[in-house]
Formats: C-alpha cells, sequence, structure tokens
C-alpha cells in the first residue's frame, strides 16, 4: 500500500513509519516537526538523542534499502498544499497521528489551550475535507485515545469499542440505538480527541469516507525491532513534566536515582501499551479498513490496565527507587476502575506484548545510557489544570 503517515517525525509515528516500511509498504512522512520546536520552547529535549528527520530517512535507506519521503507541512494551516499532495501521491491510507498530543501541556495555559484546538481539530478536519475535495478513495487511520471515554464515567460496565447499546423510552415502548460512547474528556487535549469523534462520524456517514479510529492508551517503551537497528533511527524518549508519559517517566526516573513522582495516592487506573503493539496495531488496522458507508470502527488499542502506584510498585521493586507521592497537578479522580474491551485487534491476530521485566530493563538501560542528558528541572509536573494548584518543588538538584 502507498501509505501516508502524518506526524510520522513523532514517538508513535517514526517507529510505526519504519515498521510499516519494514512490512513493504511505501511510506511518506508528512510533518511540521511542531513537537521539535515545543521542545525548543520548553527548554527540554529527548532524553534519547533523536537525529534530524532528513537524517533519520537517510540512514533508513542505508539500513533497509527503502526509501521513506519527508514532506514538511503543517496540516491545520496548508490546506491547499495537502491536497496537492494528495492528488500527486494518489495514497491508499492516511495514517493520522499529527496532533498535539500532552494533556498537561494542553493545560499549561490559554495559549497553549487554543493552539491546541486549533491545531487538533482544524487538522483533522482539513485532512476530511481535502479527502472528499480529490475524491480520492483513502482510508483514514486515526489515533484516538482512550481518555475520549473518561474514567468511571459507566461504573463497571467494561468500557465498549466505540459504541454504547442504550434503550431510549418512547411513548411507544424503549428502542434500542447504538450510539458513540458518552464523551469524557479530563482536559483540552483530550477534548479535541472527543471533537475528532463526531467530525469522524459527520464524514463518514455524509461522505462514505473509510474511518478507522483507533483508542489507545498511554504508550510505554522507547525502540522497537526497526529503531535499533542504527543509533541514527533511535526514537525519542520524552521524560518532563508535559510530555514525559508515567511509566516511562518512571523508568527514567529510577534509571537516574530521582524518587517515583506519583500523583496523590497513585489509585489512578489507565490504560497502556508498548510502542511495539503501536506499531502492529496500525499494520493491523491497515490491512483491515471499514468499507465506505460503514459506521467509523473503532478499536480499543490497548494491552493492559494498570494503576499508578502498581507500576511505582513494579519499577521500585525491580530498581530499588523510592517512591514520593506528590500533590496532583491535575483534576482527576483519586481513585477509579477500568475495564476494558479489547477484543477487535485479538481477533486480528494481535499477540499482545505485556509488561515484563525484561522490557522494563530494556527501557530502564535506554534511560539510563543517556542520562546525562537529562535535565533535573524538568522532571516535576508543573501544568496545573486550575490556577493555583499546588505542585512540588524539585526534588534533586
Ligand atoms: P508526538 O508529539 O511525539 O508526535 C506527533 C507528531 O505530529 C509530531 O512529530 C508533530 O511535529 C506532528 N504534528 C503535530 N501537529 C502537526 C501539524 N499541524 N501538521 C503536521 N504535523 C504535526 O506524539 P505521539 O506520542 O507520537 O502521539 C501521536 C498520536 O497518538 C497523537 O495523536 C496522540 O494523541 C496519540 N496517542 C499517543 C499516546 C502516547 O502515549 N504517546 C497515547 C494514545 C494516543
Ligand atoms: N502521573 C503520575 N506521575 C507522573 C506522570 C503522570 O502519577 O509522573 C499520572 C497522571 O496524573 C495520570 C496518569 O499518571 O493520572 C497518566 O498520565 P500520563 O501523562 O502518563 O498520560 P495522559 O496524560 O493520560 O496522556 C497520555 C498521552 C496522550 C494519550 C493518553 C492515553 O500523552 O497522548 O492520549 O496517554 S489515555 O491516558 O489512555 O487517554
Amino acid at each position: 500500500m502507498k501509505v501516508l503517515v502524518l506526524g510520522g517525525d513523532g514517538f508513535c509515528g517514526w517507529p510505526t513509519s519504519l515498521h510499516l516500511s519494514d512490512v513493504g509498504h511505501e511510506v511518506t512522512i508528512l510533518d511540521n516537526l511542531s513537537r521539535r520546536n515545543i521542545d525548543v520552547e520548553l527548554e527540554v529535549d529527548s532524553l534519547t538523542p533523536i537525529r534530524p528527520i532528513g537524517e533519520r530517512v537517510r540512514a533508513w535507506k542505508e539500513v533497509s534499502g527503502n526509501e521513506i519521503r519527508f514532506i514538511n507541512l503543517d496540516l491545520a494551516k496548508e490546506y491547499d498544499r495537502l491536497v496537492g499532495v494528495l492528488l500527486s501521491l494518489r495514497p491508499d491510507a492516511v495514517v493520522h497521528f499529527a496532533e498535539q498530543r500532552a494533556a498537561p501541556y494542553s493545560m499549561r495555559s490559554s495559549k497553549t489551550k487554543r493552539y491546541t484546538v486549533d491545531n487538533n481539530v482544524t487538522g483533522t478536519h482539513n485532512l476530511l475535507a481535502a479527502i472528499v475535495e480529490t475524491g480520492l478513495d483513502i482510508a483514514v487511520v486515526h489515533l484516538g485515545t482512550m481518555g475520549v471515554y473518561g474514567y468511571g464515567w459507566s461504573g463497571s460496565a467494561p468500557i465498549p469499542e466505540g459504541y454504547l447499546t442504550v434503550k431510549v423510552p418512547t411513548p411507544d415502548g424503549d428502542i434500542e440505538r447504538e450510539i458513540l460512547h458518552p464523551a469524557n474528556a479530563g482536559s483540552v487535549y483530550h477534548m479535541t480527541k472527543t471533537l475528532d469523534q463526531l467530525m469522524f462520524k459527520f464524514y463518514a456517514q455524509n461522505d462514505g469516507l473509510r474511518i478507522t479510529d483507533l483508542h489507545q492508551g498511554i504508550v510505554w517503551g522507547t525502540q522497537t525491532p526497526q529503531t535499533v537497528r542504527d543509533e541514527r533511527l533511535i526514537n525519542r524518549f520524552d521524560y518532563d513534566g508535559d510530555y514525559g508519559t508515567v511509566l516511562n517517566r518512571f523508568l527514567m526516573q529510577a534509571a537516574i536515582g530521582h524518587p517515583l513522582t506519583v500523583h496523590g495516592t497513585g489509585g489512578q487506573t489507565r490504560a497502556f501499551i508498548n510502542i511495539r503493539d503501536t506499531a502492529r496495531c496500525i499494520e493491523i488496522a491497515l490491512a483491515n479498513s471499514p468499507e465506505s458507508g460503514d459506521q467509523v470502527l473503532v478499536f480499543n488499542q490497548v494491552t493492559e490496565t494498570y494503576q499508578v502506584r502498581q507500576l511505582a510498585e513494579l519499577v521500585s521493586n525491580l530498581t530499588g527507587a523510592e517512591i514520593a507521592n506528590l500533590p496532583n497537578p491535575r483534576r482527576e479522580a483519586a481513585e477509579n476502575d477500568l475495564n476494558v474491551s479489547r477484543q477487535r485487534f485479538l481477533a486480528l491476530g494481535l499477540n499482545p506484548t505485556t509488561l515484563s521485566e525484561g522490557l522494563l530493563e530494556e527501557a530502564r538501560d535506554i534511560a539510563s545510557r543517556y542520562r546525562e542528558r537529562a535535565d533535573l528541572s524538568k522532571i516535576i509536573a508543573r501544568s496545573v489544570w486550575r490556577q493555583g494548584m499546588e505542585t512540588s518543588p524539585d526534588l534533586m538538584q
């Protein structure tokens, strides 16, 4: 297949692009490198020394013999160029990773709230409008998030894959309807993903676009079988308070001797997936896209659920790291259950990578190798959900 990967320079997009290229797809990456610019704005850098995108794709050509093209384009701002790219490339599929993805960054200030909404909502809408304008038959695979469902909304009932069957009372008796699971966003970032869902529903219904929305959990790990093939292919590793996600942060903190930064009691239960499975899930989704006229196909892209404190204990038992219970900068339930349906990927052959000591150690080793690159003043999460919320001082100088 000819696959256009929007956001293919990012944490999930880069290893996925390599994986798709490795299994024989013809890959083009489209990215405006905004994530690298946000690092400059936040004065932080990936723990791993990621190379410029030009060097990355040259290294991949050397290592694999496969070409990956790169197009620098802003999905949210360069609509006409986007239409031109689709018309000249005529991709069979577009994989859409190109959004501002950090919940804390989206809550930092009114500027970052507005940027996140403008970038994510307009970017997604531009893609859908451009596909309709070109008249091309392109399957869309979008990276959504488990956070669209919220936590605890439907009690102990398992979170379905996208749709909920409800009974509506009418004067003539109850009728059954299948509706999108109610949206229950926990941050401005998560809110943009709930808006994406509505746009997908409309364009699938009105224009017959073929859309798969992957509600992905928190991704952990760094390297994949492709990124380890050459130092220049190394994936990014975010550890800072805005972009670092919980398990990778704990592994990095353990590697540098920093206490593990549990927000509150650590009773928050979240869904997880290893980066290797992200790439495999996209491959599976591409091979199983819906037909025109079908409703949006939703997969819950998660393999396991854990409480934050369970992860801290796991990492602490493995490494001897201390656990610190810090004031939570977010407004979120202190404790929640999470029961997620995830049959679709399993039925299509996903063999999940579960959290194992070996993989945890591999990720910790990478963090350990690049520990000198860590800026200790960037570890504590300081973007608060409401002005005036308490945050922790630095725990290490
Ligand atoms: P990332 O920030 O590392 O990558 C996103 C990429 O998109 C970056 O390279 C960025 O430069 C690019 N981009 C952003 N806006 C763009 C625009 N307007 N035009 C062109 N390029 C643009 O994020 P990631 O962790 O790789 O996440 C990718 C997707 O997966 C996101 O949509 C995110 O919501 C979703 N997701 C991520 C996780 C996770 O744990 N990382 C979990 C669930 C879902
Ligand atoms: N947390 C800590 N300590 C930390 C960091 C986080 O206790 O040092 C807690 C947070 O308070 C939260 C949980 O861990 O309760 C998860 O936080 P996170 O930053 O790991 O993940 P989140 O903000 O949910 O966002 C990440 C990605 C996002 C994706 C989402 C999937 O950045 O792009 O959409 O995971 S999900 O959570 O399933 O919605």
